[in-house]
């Protein structure tokens, strides 16, 4: 693509993800004042509220109309993904198509860029040049994972946090609920898990959780925006947070005390205590209850000193209970199993091993997929948006090298592990872990710009990508997040 003026300051070139397709037209569309007409009053709502964060009066009357249809036809020739939708402006007006509403969001997320990029930092003319942008993605799993056990972060900026994902077409948020440290999500029926271990979290930070109503309201906020709440609750490691509420989970009888430290690996559940399954059961059973999506995440990862035995009964039991109350399992890629041929397989067809640590033999991955396991790639050296941006970077883990944000925005999915069909690949998530992170100004420096540089991996095709126009775009969407008070790293890579 090539930047394109079709008037005063108007740039096309300015979408991120990059789309399919876009055609510039001829003329200018002024969108000072809008009125926006769509399928229900939710939609009418949230275009309304995208269009009116990059200034636009938004009205019931006498506005520009923009125009939000459902159309089973739009999209890109071919294309069937559901978030499929085409973009048309001329000087009239704009509209979009889609088949869904996961696609009309999508082209007014466009619609909002292109807005943007016109108005710059000083917040100029809201004009958008005449353009058809016909757009869908590569896969269907487009996330963030956040931990938000090692420092809490509360429901205000967990949907900061939906907006930001949202607004680079991104549609999962995976939050990790329990750890050593603390444990965030109330579960009715074990109520010392928050009673005993929410107020925890690193080095004496304070801590919190989320009741069944914050939960369940922002998996409602986040729904209206198209984007899946994925609850984790790690299992069989990571869980002191557990075992310092219920003294019944240890061998010993005694609880735990309480973590507040950055090591990882040394605390686990026994499989054969009398407590250890109907403490999962009850766990499980509550979090697919309280859950609106169809995803319950039960970790499985750096299971440090148990026997490949007892974590493989885990795994099995943990995709059984999962699947009993209804939903898909996703685990770390530990779930596999061990790199050994006659090791019994553990996953079952469906289940969604997320992809993180690349030092492992990659054997195990490619047997999981031919059973029917599907693939959620964070590859570290790319995705782990806590790892730091050089060396001299103030916040951030080093654990896994790194990662500027060329390293986020230059790899491919399909290529990062060895003998894995590109058909077991479901999709991309960045990660951010927050042992380093205690503000929402920490976590938002470590996701921008390397989350737009993530989210176009995960949506744009190969031929799609491109390091020189990215670093144009990523320039001008910046703009609109010095003008929102939104903080960001400011790399060298970058012409800000
Ligand atoms: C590894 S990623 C972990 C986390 C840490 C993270 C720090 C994963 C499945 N486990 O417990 O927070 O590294 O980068």
């Amino acid at each position: 693509m090539t930047t394109v003026s079709s008037g005063a300051g108007v740039v096309a070139d300015a979408v991120i993800p990059a789309p399919v397709d876009l055609e510039p037209g001829e003329g200018v569309l002024d969108l000072t004042t809008v009125t926006i007409e769509a399928p229900d009053d939710v939609t009418a709502r949230l275009a309304g509220e995208l269009l009116a964060a990059a200034g636009a009066a938004v009205g019931p009357h006498d506005g520009v109309p923009v125009v939000l249809t459902p159309d089973p036809a739009a999209g890109p020739a071919g294309s069937e993904s559901p978030e499929r939708y085409t973009l048309t402006v001329t000087a009239d007006g704009a509209t979009v198509a889609a088949p869904g509403r996961a696609g009309l969001l999508h082209g007014v997320r466009t619609l909002r860029q292109l807005v943007n990029a016109g108005r710059g930092e000083a917040g100029g003319a809201l004009e958008v040049g005449a353009v058809v942008v016909r757009d869908a993605p590569r896969y269907p799993w487009r996330g963030l994972s956040l931990d938000v056990v090692r420092h809490w972060f509360g429901p205000a900026d967990l949907r900061a946090v939906v907006d930001l994902v949202g607004s680079y077409k991104m549609n999962r948020l995976h939050l990790h609920l329990s750890d050593d440290q603390g444990w965030r999500l109330d579960i009715p029926s074990r109520p010392a898990l928050t009673k005993l271990s929410s107020e925890g979290a690193v080095s004496g930070a304070k801590g919190g959780f989320l009741s069944a109503d914050e939960y369940r309201e922002l998996q409602e906020y986040a729904a209206e925006r198209e984007i899946v709440i994925v609850p984790e609750i790690d299992v069989p490691g990571h869980i002191n947070a557990a075992t310092h509420a219920y003294g019944e989970l240890m061998p010993s009888g005694e609880a735990t005390d309480s973590y507040d430290g950055i090591e990882v690996g040394f605390s686990k559940l026994s499989f054969d205590l009398p407590a250890t399954e109907p403490f999962l059961r009850d766990v499980f059973t509550d979090v697919a209850r309280m859950t609106l999506g169809p995803w319950v995440h039960f970790g499985g990862d750096e299971v440090l000193t148990m026997q490949a035995d007892e974590f493989g009964r885990f795994v099995v039991l943990c995709q059984e209970l999962i699947a009993e109350a209804g939903k898909t399992a996703v685990a770390w890629q530990e779930a596999a199993g061990p790199a050994d041929d006659d090791a019994p397989d553990l996953v079952r067809p469906g289940t969604l091993l997320q992809y993180w640590d690349m030092r492992p033999d990659p054997a195990p991955f490619v047997r999981a997929a031919q059973v029917g396991a599907r693939f959620v790639l964070s590859p570290a050296d790319r995705a782990y948006l806590d790892m730091k941006y050089t060396p001299e970077h103030p916040l951030g883990q080093q654990w896994a090298g790194f990662v500027e944000l060329r390293d986020s925005y230059d790899w491919d999915p399909a290529a990062v592990i060895d003998g894995l069909p590109e058909s077991a690949v479901e999709g991309v998530s960045a990660a951010v872990w927050t042992e380093t992170l205690l503000t929402r100004d920490d976590l938002f420096s470590m996701l921008l710009p390397r989350l737009a540089a993530v989210a176009e991996t995960a949506w744009s095709r190969p031929e799609a990508k491109d390091w020189a126009s990215f670093r144009v775009r990523v320039a001008v969407e910046a703009a609109a997040w010095r003008r929102d008070g939104a903080p960001y790293h400011p790399t060298p890579q970058i012409d800000w």
